[in-house]
């Protein structure tokens, strides 16, 4: 017949448009968009009925932590999901299409950036994934040799066009004149670099005056790490980024220090762009006291890198930052470390107490009792699967941001800045039939999150008990049906791995100057 699927009754939302369409999907792609198939149309292709709810284009996770398990990685800790379980909780909630980390490290065989990448891929083949992946290089050493041979091959063969570098962290920081090395090879090469913009030197210092004085609960990970220390590095990265007129995309950002930098740089016309996660929109340093009592290490569950808003007004600057553009893409930040677990929030408490006293008493039960050590505790919090609901619930219903402005976010542009545009993020003639179908408009009636409800292989969720007014009740990756009506029938050797092109968002207006004495002019050369 004409289609293999079709999705009728649907309100079809895109980055620009929202409008009554059936979908026709023939060989996993999108074939024909009409106002109302016949009959003969549909012949005996499968039907989904979306009863008059949203339809949009599954969502991208431009920012998912899977099998990063190296001691020296995001402040230690064992990754607890791999690329199965890690695709399953995205397919649950809706994202269709997720770009994960390939990680080099300060150890001697991870010099190579290309055997890093075969080392992820073979994690990625171990298990399968449900739904389509592509990888991130993250760069934590400046070699020459390296850079100059291996990231074309990433290009070419992988098709890898983003690296991320870091500010902090003892055992993965660059310094100034290392990011300019790395942001220039990647320049180079049309790779778009990815910053982690905090400065590790404040975060040490901080961290160790908190120290003297005992505080060191879970709590006290945010005051190491007040909003001015993302501020700082923001602004630095965009100073040496200006200089070379390299574009840049700042991560996980998560106060307004730092979107007020980014925003004044995007003004300025440079090719700035930022990212926030659910974290920054949903938590706020209180929640690192939610726990019994500030001391708790339950509050552990919180922690992560940068750490949650400082209050609700920073939210509030988020939003903003949403709504007004300043904010490219939204991603989970998925980054999952076990609670109940020796390799993962138990870390710190570990180290805390010698062995010998804690011999035999279940951790969970010590947890209450001690108060840990936040500098131990491994950075990152689980959340790809609840990204889009979050959104969706608390941006969407509100009417704090539109649907299209939703699809721009967590589709859209994530296909556009990492050159997957028009196959992902997009319901076009040929485009991949990727979709997300929520449920009708009143027909989920809000509930309660917990842990059960969730696919991921984490212990906990630090939206636990949090009210959800809508979820994805269809997902389709490719044109096949993956999750209906909270059932999974996708398959962990669905997804495919994808090669990516260039950056689509452009390079800024900035580099119209035509100033000869402008470093751009000859450094390149
Ligand atoms: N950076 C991330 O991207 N994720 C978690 C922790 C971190 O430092
Ligand atoms: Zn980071
Ligand atoms: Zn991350
Ligand atoms: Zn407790």
């Amino acid at each position: 017949s004409k289609f293999d699927l079709v999705v009728v009754n649907g309100l079809v939302v895109t980055a620009s448009d929202i409008s009554s369409f059936d979908i026709g999907i023939k060989d996993g792609k999108i074939h024909t968009l009409a106002p109302s198939f016949s009959s003969e149309d549909i012949g005996d292709a499968q039907v989904i009925d979306a009863e008059g709810a949203m339809v949009m284009p599954g969502g991208i996770d431009a920012h998912v932590h899977l099998c990063q398990d190296q001691k020296t990685d995001i402040g230690g800790g064992k990754c607890a999901d791999n690329f199965e379980t890690g695709s399953r909780s995205a397919v649950c909630g809706g994202t269709t299409t997720m770009v994960t980390f390939a990680t080099q490290t300060r150890v001697e065989e991870d010099r190579s950036l290309l055997k890093v990448v075969e080392a992820y891929d073979a994690r990625a083949q171990a298990t399968g994934s449900y739904i389509d992946y592509a990888f991130h290089i993250i760069i934590v050493r400046d070699d020459k040799d390296v850079l100059e041979e291996e990231l074309p091959v990433l290009v070419e063969k992988w098709g890898i066009t983003s690296c991320k570098v870091f500010m902090t962290y003892e055992t993965m920081r660059l310094q100034d004149y290392q990011l300019l090395d790395v942001m220039l090879a990647a320049l180079k090469n049309s790779i778009t670099t990815m910053i982690h913009a905090e400065n590790g030197d404040m975060i040490e210092w901080l961290t160790q005056k908190l120290e003297s004085k005992g505080m060191m609960a879970p709590y006290f990970h945010a005051l190491s790490r007040p909003p001015s220390v993302e501020g700082e590095a923001a602004n630095r990265a965009i100073v040496l980024a200006e200089l070379i007129e390299n574009p840049i995309l700042f991560v996980h950002v998560g106060s307004s220090a730092s979107a007020n930098v980014i925003r004044a740089a995007q003004t300025r016309g440079l090719p700035v762009f930022a990212e926030t996660c659910p974290q920054y929109l949903n938590l706020t340093w209180e929640d690192l006291k939610r726990f019994h009592s500030p001391t708790c290490f339950e509050n552990s569950k919180m922690i992560c890198s940068p750490p949650p808003s400082p209050d609700s007004s920073d939210q509030d600057a988020l939003y903003i930052g949403l709504h007004n553009g300043t904010f490219t893409i939204f991603s989970s930040d998925h980054c999952p470390f076990k609670y109940d677990d020796p390799h993962g929030k138990m870390v710190g408490i570990l180290d805390h107490e010698p062995s010998a006293a804690t011999d035999g008493v279940p951790l969970t039960e010590l947890a209450h009792k001690k108060v840990g050590r936040f500098s131990l505790i491994p950075n990152g919090i689980p959340g790809v699967e609840t990204r889009l609901p979050l959104l969706f619930t608390r941006g969407v219903s509100t009417g704090r941001i539109t649907p299209q402005k939703f699809v721009e976010l967590t589709a859209t542009n994530p296909a556009k800045l990492y050159g997957l545009y028009p196959r992902k993020g997009a319901i076009l003639p040929g485009s991949d039939a990727d979709l997300v179908i929520w449920h009708p408009e009143g027909a989920l009636t809000s509930f309660k999150l917990t842990n059960e409800h969730l696919h991921h292989n984490v212990d906990y969720t630090p939206y636990e008990g949090m009210e959800f007014g809508n979820w994805p009740r269809y997902t389709i990756c490719r044109g096949k049906v993956m999750w209906a009506n909270d059932v999974l029938l996708g398959k962990p050797r669905d997804g495919q791995y994808l090669k990516r092109g260039p950056n689509q968002l452009g390079k800024g207006v900035a580099h119209f100057k035509k100033d000869p004495r402008r470093v751009a002019a000859w450094v390149h050369e």
